[in-house]
């Protein structure tokens, strides 16, 4: 993963610093672009160890037209629970303390942080558990599982755009028409979070599938080693469904950042050496019926997770 170690030395040499939404802060670019060539194995970061599990729930999560993080939690899956328990603590209906700007009062106030992760742990139980309040405090909204699986069109007309650009793949290889956005315009301002992989372009040449994906806004230490994995993973899925062999992954971006408070992780992942990558195995099913169980990584080796807080 040269690519990905060139883009953090990339920013941390030529990135200026702002400020931005969370109140961290940043350093940052804009506009990047880096490619893989997916013939030569699964680009999954090796120099920290990053989960495929979540990885490959969350993809799937999104491609069942899913937006409800009941089903992440019910497996283990985290990555979304600050952006439904932000509703939760804003709603008449919690009772308990005082939430507000929860994501940076943790990073700086321990004992505060005392008290959000014991709410947080309740609010995720209470998701697990219970289906009438995970209806309405773990839906994000019109998220990436909506837009991609039922777009609402003129007069509430949905749009399947996945089976779209699979159909369109199949039909007409070489168009230039192989798109599927999660930005709608109409719709943002009922998400939980602005889709940050918004835009994605297929192609085709000879018997291989690639694709681009435009991303507005990048966590270049969180977020990025996720979104490559998951659109790697996305290109394997489609490639089979429409009987291609897998290309590229071309992957560019608007404003690609550094949160100030990964530096010292940044720099610690850089002087570790990259292992070589792992392999997909995928089982016959269609893509729409996929399941964990039916997506094996084979011969991921890395090196140990490091920690760093997310900015919310
Ligand atoms: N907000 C911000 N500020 N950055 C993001 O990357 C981000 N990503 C979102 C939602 N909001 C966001 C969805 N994707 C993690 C990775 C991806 C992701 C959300 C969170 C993350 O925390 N990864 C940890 C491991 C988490 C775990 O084990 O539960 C990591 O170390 O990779
Ligand atoms: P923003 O909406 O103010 O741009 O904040 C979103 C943050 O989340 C930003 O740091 C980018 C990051 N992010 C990713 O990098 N990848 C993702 O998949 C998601 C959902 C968010």
């Amino acid at each position: 993963m040269k690519q990905y170690h060139d883009l953090c030395t990339y920013i941390l040499e030529n990135g200026e610093q702002r400020k931005d939404r969370t109140g961290v802060g940043t350093i940052g670019v804009f506009g990047y672009q880096m490619r893989f060539n997916l013939q030569q194995g699964f680009p999954l970061l090796t120099t920290k160890h990053t989960s495929f599990k979540l990885v490959a729930s969350e993809l799937l999560w999104f491609l069942k037209g899913d937006t409800n993080v009941q089903t992440l939690v019910r497996q283990n899956n985290n990555i979304w629970n600050e952006w439904a328990f932000e509703n939760w603590v804003a709603s008449d209906e919690y009772q308990g303390p005082d939430m507000t700007n929860f994501g940076i009062r943790a990073t700086q106030d321990a004992d505060f942080k005392v008290h959000y992760d014991k709410e947080m742990t309740t609010f995720i139980e209470r998701l697990k558990v219970d289906d009438s309040f995970a209806a309405k405090y773990g839906e994000l909204g019109p998220v990436y599982g909506r837009q991609w699986r039922a777009w609402e069109g003129k007069d509430g007309q949905i749009i399947d755009q996945i089976q779209n650009v699979i159909s369109s793949l199949k039909q007409s290889p070489h168009s230039r028409r192989h798109i599927v956005t999660a930005w709608n315009p109409a719709e943002v301002d009922e998400m939980a979070l602005p889709p940050c992989h918004s835009f994605m372009q297929f192609y085709v040449q000879g018997d291989k599938l690639s694709c681009q994906l435009y991303q507005r806004s990048a966590d270049v230490f969180l977020g990025v080693p996720f979104n490559i994995a998951s659109y790697a993973l996305l290109v394997h899925l489609i490639a089979q469904e429409t009987n291609l062999e897998v290309g590229e992954f071309v992957h560019t971006f608007g404003d690609a950042h550094l949160y100030l408070n990964h530096l010292e992780q940044v720099n610690e992942l850089l002087s570790r050496e990259p292992k070589k990558l792992p392999e997909i195995q995928l089982s016959s099913k269609s893509i729409f019926d996929m399941e964990l169980e039916d997506i094996q990584l084979i011969g991921y080796e890395s090196h140990p997770r490091i920690h760093a807080e997310i900015a919310v």
